[in-house]
């Protein structure tokens, strides 16, 4: 069995590295045989969010930043796997505009720069919400000062990050299960147009910004997606600026709606994106492994749903690990919703999103010097940095697709790399991913990005790049890590 190592960069590695087939005996095993067992398998994943972004979709998480300064696994993760970031409170106006006119920017603006230093998106959550406002907000009576007060808000929010965020969700949870209006402030004072104007305000206040109407129990086809279809496509006949629908979907293990795609499609087919926002999927607590098993199937049909839909842009996950859900609060007893467990092992849910999307293994996170079994070899003499570089190539008539597994087969870290590729004459670089790429002559240059830098002995990275050709696709290399020459298997 291999040791539990709680360090830096291992200790991220340990935590992603659980498989898709879970199998620490369910509940009742301890957070640490749950992930030695985890580790025992061997299954990692590259970067979820490189899988998604080569189907042109961001994978997204609801991120606190308080959460991400005491919790450094959480913030590893956040970094290492998402590609759009949304504030799960720090952007809501009891956040940001807890008395009239006066904003605090310090946890919005905390999460705008996470995002920005993790080259991340951001999803604006969200402007005009009937929940988390103030007492001041809700208590307004008067149309006109209502109007003034929403308009207000949302030019300063959507104003302060104008040019920065991927999209607004401008109006949230409005509709009651039945179809109707909810009676919020909003409803009730402003009446139906309340929706149209903030639409209209924020796309003044950032005109770069997608916008887009949120909300919960809409994934099946049912009386409350209609409505908001029925608004979408009332504003599209309009031009009332509209430009996406976000799917909470906070589910119930077991009741991913037959139909999800399909609602998904028909909103898509309307002239707007969709998006999965928020997704958890609970059971109650402690989790059975039945449970968790239909579980990993639901994560599994939530994501093929969104990725069998051109037009959605990809899924967000309602937190990282079930130690900081929401769930247990408002539904006491439920929980487990989330792909990692407390102690940032994994449940199955992860190996089956990870496989829909399309993530590449890569090999073992968690190498143990000591085991002879292990890849690594500890009579490799110290300080020495070898490599393997593997590249398997799909190639058509004028284009290929590259990817490398980049192995150090030292005894030593790497810590920080640039990995040289020779080409074959008449080649061209056109698109890499996972490190930064560059081109000379008949040469590739692939400089690790942030999150890869180290390459521990024994492990790999995977990158890879598109290329169009001339002449043959074959016969890549030579590949020349750090100056020295790699072998090739
Ligand atoms: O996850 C959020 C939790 O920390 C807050 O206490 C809660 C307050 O309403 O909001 C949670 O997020 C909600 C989201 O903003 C809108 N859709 C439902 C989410 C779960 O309640």
């Amino acid at each position: 069995m291999k040791k539990f190592l709680i360090t830096g960069a291992l200790a991220l590695s340990t935590a992603l590295c659980a498989p898709a087939v879970i199998a620490f005996g369910g509940p009742d095993a301890s957070p640490s045989e749950a992930t030695q067992s985890a580790l025992g398998i061997g299954h990692n994943f590259e970067p979820l969010r490189d899988a998604a972004e080569r189907s042109g979709r961001t994978l997204g998480v609801a991120y606190a930043p308080h959460l991400a300064s005491s919790d450094s696994q959480y913030r590893s993760i956040a970094e290492r796997e998402f590609s759009i970031i949304t504030a799960e409170n720090a952007m809501k106006w009891d956040a940001t505009e807890p008395q009239r006119g006066q904003f605090r920017w310090t946890e919005a603006d905390a999460v705008v720069q996470f995002a920005q230093d993790n080259d991340a998106e951001v999803y604006g959550h969200t402007l005009v919400w009937h929940s988390q406002l103030p007492q001041w907000a809700a208590n307004l009576t008067d149309p006109a000062e209502l109007r003034t007060v929403m308009v207000d808000h949302i030019n300063s929010v959507a104003g302060r990050y104008a040019g920065d965020i991927a999209a607004w969700d401008v109006v949230n949870e409005a509709f009651e299960d039945n179809g109707s209006r909810r009676q919020s402030v909003f409803q009730r004072v402003l009446g139906d147009g309340y929706i149209e104007e903030a639409f209209r305000a924020a796309r003044a206040a950032d005109p770069e910004a997608k916008l887009c109407i949120n909300d919960y129990s809409t994934d099946w086809i049912n009386a409350k997606s209609t409505a908001i279809y029925d608004l979408v496509k009332d504003f599209k006949e309009r031009n009332v600026p509209i430009d996406c629908v976000g799917f909470q979907s906070h589910l119930i293990v077991g009741q991913v709606p037959t139909n999800f795609q399909q609602n998904l499609q028909r909103f898509v087919d309307l002239g707007v994106d969709v998006r999965i926002t928020e997704l958890d999927i609970r059971m109650s607590t402690p989790p059975s492994a039945a449970n968790l098993a239909t579980q990993a199937q639901d994560y599994r049909k939530v994501f093929q749903a969104c990725w069998n839909v051109d037009g959605c842009t990809g899924v967000t996950l309602w937190g990282i690990t079930d130690s900081y859900s929401w769930i247990p609060q408002v539904f006491p007893g439920q929980g487990a919703a989330l792909p990692w467990n407390d102690d940032y092992s994994t449940k199955a849910a992860l190996g089956e999103l990870a496989e829909v999307i399309g993530a590449q293994h890569v090999s073992d996170p968690d190498p143990d010097p000591t085991d002879p079994t292990d890849p690594t070899d500890p009579t490799d003499p110290p300080g020495d940095a070898l490599c393997a570089v593997v590249p398997q190539v799909n190639a058509w008539n004028t284009g290929y697709t590259a990817n490398l597994t980049i192995r150090n087969t030292g005894s030593v870290a790497i810590n920080g790399w640039e990995l040289t590729i020779g080409l074959p004459e008449g080649h061209q670089l056109t698109q890499g991913w996972s490190a930064e790429f560059s081109q000379s002559g008949n040469d590739i240059v692939a400089s690790n990005a942030a999150w890869n830098a180290t390459i521990s002995p024994g492990n790999s990275v995977g990158i890879g790049f598109n290329a169009t050709y001339q002449g043959t696709s074959a016969d890549l290399g030579p590949f020349t890590l750090n100056g020295i020459a790699c072998d090739e298997s």
